[in-house]
């Protein structure tokens, strides 16, 4: 297949966007892809004072090079775990693509707080990721705010939201999570905002991104990652319905905006989210 573009051969076949691109097209789409999300979602504002959490995997790796190709200044936070071979690869990876992309890295480490992930393993064994997740989330916190960030940034990918969203629909869980939003802004002064610049980013992009642009990443999975079964449903349905996960955010986010947006009938009163609420309408053809 040849490059849609320049006509060279194609390295990155993107079913969601009927199209194909050589290694030398594609970065430059990429960049304009989280561009455009970044824009359309007010995702950053100008001057914030970032802060991009990293992992050493692709998606946060791809997420920092990004941020720096798009002239934002910030800062790279490591949580060092302790999830033993896992998190020296992770940290090594990390202080790499530190260098390459030249920014600053601020490394915290679990330890330091009286215990390790692998610790909680050991003692409570099933929970694991979730007490790695508030671990995570309370670092990540508390390290901006002390250090006067005004946002983090995280390296969630499309599949991330759908899957979460999915499952949580599939566990009768409420539907509306913060954690389906590209930016979360405080609720209170000890909170730091939070966004996911790769929200409408497929991990097959982010994927492809990093190995045409040699950017330093780790392929190691954590040893304590469950099952990916919501993953690979999302997969699959990507598989036969290209495009299926970007569609779905896009809807769910103009769904929230709706929600958020709640106005009253012009003629009755009653809750709607336009002027005159559908009833209204339907009677006024009548
Ligand atoms: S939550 Fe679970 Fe991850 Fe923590 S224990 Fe490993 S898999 S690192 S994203
Ligand atoms: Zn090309």
């Amino acid at each position: 297949m040849k490059c849609r573009k320049c006509g060279r051969r194609a390295v990155a076949i993107l079913k969601a966007y009927g199209l194909s691109l050589c290694e030398r097209c594609y970065p430059e789409f990429y960049l304009n892809l989280v561009k455009r999300s970044i824009k359309r979602y007010g995702i950053l504002k100008p001057k914030e004072k970032i802060l991009a959490a990293v992992s050493g995997g692709k998606d946060s790796s791809a997420m920092a090079n990004v941020l720096k190709k798009l002239g934002y200044e910030f800062e790279l936070l490591y949580i060092d775990l302790g999830i033993d071979h896992y998190s020296s690869e992770s940290e090594r990876a990390v202080m790499e693509l530190a260098e390459s992309i030249d920014v600053n890295v601020n490394v915290v480490r679990l330890e330091e707080y009286g215990f390790t992930v692998s610790d909680v393993r050991k003692r409570l064994r099933r929970k694991t990721c979730s007490a790695c997740g508030t671990a995570k989330r309370y670092i990540m916190n508390r390290f901006a705010r002390e250090n006067g960030f005004d946002i983090i940034t995280t390296g969630h990918t499309v599949e991330d939201i759908v899957s979460f969203y999915l499952k949580n629909v599939a566990g009768g869980m409420r539907l509306w999570a913060e954690k389906l939003l590209p930016r979360n802004e405080p609720f209170d002064e000890k909170i730091v905002a939070r966004a996911k610049p790769l929200f409408e980013v497929s991990e097959k992009e982010n994927m492809l991104y990093v190995l045409i642009e040699s950017i330093p990443f780790t392929p190691m999975e954590c040893p304590y990652a469950p099952n990916p079964e919501w993953k690979e449903i999302v997969y699959e349905i990507e598989r036969r319905k290209p495009g299926f996960s970007k569609n779905f955010i896009r809807g769910l986010i103009s769904e929230k905006e709706e929600f958020d947006h709640v106005k009253y009938c012009r003629l009755c009163g009653e809750i709607t989210n336009r002027d005159i609420c559908s009833f209204c309408k339907l009677r006024m053809s009548f």
